[in-house]
């Protein structure tokens, strides 16, 4: 199948709150394929970047300082419609209006804590990969079982 790459991040809150594990799980069981992985205490510079097009919004400085507070578990996951079934998995931006079974709407309760992110289009996924991970960070493995996920 024609495969995308997403950006997936537990952000402080996730690492410290304990559900590295448990979004990890939920990505593993999907049957997503984890290519990348690292924990990362993120520069407020480096966020600034990763959040560009946030840039005038009223509560950047916090979302950078908040970011910047602590490791983040970053990660890339690959497989049919990642980034779209990304967001679906995560839930809405803020976690009142998050489904129960997402991630946000299972865990969170304030959008300034929603514990993740996840790239919102295929672009802005390979620019925040590129800008998270140097190439030979992310692994192209092959997975025995993808033929038992995609027919
Ligand atoms: O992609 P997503 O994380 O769902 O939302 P964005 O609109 O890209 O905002 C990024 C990040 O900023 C969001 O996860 C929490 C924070 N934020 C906020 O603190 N207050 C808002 N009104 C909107 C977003
Ligand atoms: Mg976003």
């Amino acid at each position: 199948p024609q495969e995308e790459r997403t950006f997936i991040a537990i952000k402080p809150d996730g690492v410290q709150r304990g559900l590295v594990g448990e979004i990890i799980k939920r990505f593993e069981q999907r049957g997503f394929k984890l290519i990348a992985l690292k924990m990362v205490t993120a520069s407020q510079d480096h966020l600034k970047v990763h959040y560009q097009d946030l840039k005038d919004k009223p509560f950047f400085p916090s979302l950078v300082e908040y970011m910047a507070s602590g490791p983040i578990v970053a990660m890339v996951w690959q497989g049919l419609e990642a980034v779209k079934q990304g967001r679906i998995m995560l839930g809405a931006t803020n976690p009142l209006a998050s489904n129960p079974g997402t991630i946000r709407g299972d865990f969170s309760i304030q959008t300034g804590r929603n514990i993740c992110h996840g790239s919102d289009a295929v672009d802005s996924a390979e620019r925040e990969i590129a800008h998270w991970f140097k190439p030979e960070e992310v692994s192209g493995w092959k997975r025995t079982v993808d033929s038992w996920i995609y027919e």
